[in-house]
């Protein structure tokens, strides 16, 4: 596949205060990708949000609200700071580009548009945007197991938490670490601990299977999961399957004392978010949690 292949098919949204021009455009790129239109800035926000358009051509001169306005409101919402904007303007001179690159535009168009420049500039746009997602999901994945890494987690718990925190909602997390691990690697070498470690992101990712809950890998062969809106009893029904898909794995750990197979331990926390109180906390609490199942024979969770 090309890389003017791999930008078709892009969802994209046209704001402009004149049917005309959104004809013209619609026009232009209908045929390689699916086009959405708003007539006024206040419109334009809301489909923004809603449907997440993966570029956005905008038009500067807009009664009520115009088009720098709308630029700057989508760059201080966090679910539309990455769309793309392209401004599509009778507006030519060096100062008007100027101001619309500096409220965030990627790209500048002048009017009367031609359809064939529209269509390149819109699939080069496309293009840098799948390569900044796919570098930003590199940087947030572990490579090993292909679950969240560290920074995806703290990423994730600065938002779940704050969500949780304005929809007066609990969030829960699990953190779990494997039990006598280091014999592990010592009785069947490092590749084996490393393929296990991947079977143990799978088993995780069964165990919470929400959209909003998520795995991580929190260091060496320590995982968390974040369960935004879960309560302590919501996340111990989690804990409660996640021992159980790690029995299903059962890879054999003649090592491990308490059981011929590999296990894990867990801490499972809970609480609200509110003033004064930060996701340290709540790792804390699970960290000391964890500690008290590892004392109390490890291949469990306490909560
Ligand atoms: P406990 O039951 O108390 O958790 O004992 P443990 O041996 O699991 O704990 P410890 O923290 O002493 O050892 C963790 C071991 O995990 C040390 C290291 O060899 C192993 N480990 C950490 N990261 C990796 C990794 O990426 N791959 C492999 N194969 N092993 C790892
Ligand atoms: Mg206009
Ligand atoms: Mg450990
Ligand atoms: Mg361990």
């Amino acid at each position: 596949m090309s890389w003017t292949d791999m930008a078709r098919n892009g969802r994209i949204l046209i704001v402009d205060d004149a049917m005309e021009n959104i004809q013209i455009l619609h026009q232009a790129l209908q045929d390689e990708h699916d086009v959405l239109f708003a007539m006024n800035g206040a419109k334009a926000l809301h489909i923004a949000q809603n449907q997440r358009p993966d570029l956005i051509l905008l038009d500067a001169m807009m009664p009520d609200m115009d088009g720098y306005a709308v630029c700057r409101a989508l760059r201080e919402s966090g679910a539309t700071r990455d769309i793309p904007i392209i401004f599509v303007t009778a507006l030519k001179t060096p100062e008007d580009e100027t101001r619309a690159l500096e409220a965030g535009a990627a790209d500048f168009i002048t009017k009367p548009v031609n359809a064939a420049v529209v269509r390149a500039r819109v699939r080069t746009q496309l293009t840098v945007k799948r390569q900044s997602d796919a570098l930003r999901e590199l940087t947030l994945t572990d490579g090993l197991t292909g679950v969240a890494n560290r920074r995806g987690f703290d990423e994730a718990m600065d938002t779940e938490w704050r969500r949780c925190a304005r929809a007066r909602m609990p969030i829960a997390l699990i953190i779990a670490d494997i039990d006598h691990f280091k014999a592990y690697n010592d009785a069947y070498g490092h590749q084996a601990g490393d393929d296990s470690l991947v079977q143990v992101g799978g088993a995780m990712r069964r165990a919470a299977a929400r959209p909003q809950d998520l795995v991580a890998r929190y260091g060496g062969e320590e995982f968390v999961i974040l369960l935004p809106q879960e309560d302590k009893r919501g996340a111990e029904v989690v804990a409660r399957k996640l021992l159980d898909e790690i029995a299903l794995l059962a890879i054999p750990h003649e090592k491990s004392g308490a059981s011929p197979w590999l296990t894990l331990s867990m801490g499972v926390a809970s609480l609200m978010p509110a003033d004064g109180l930060l996701p340290g906390g709540l790792i804390k609490t699970a960290d000391a949690l964890l500690y008290e199942a590892k004392a109390g024979g490890r291949n469990r969770y306490c909560l």
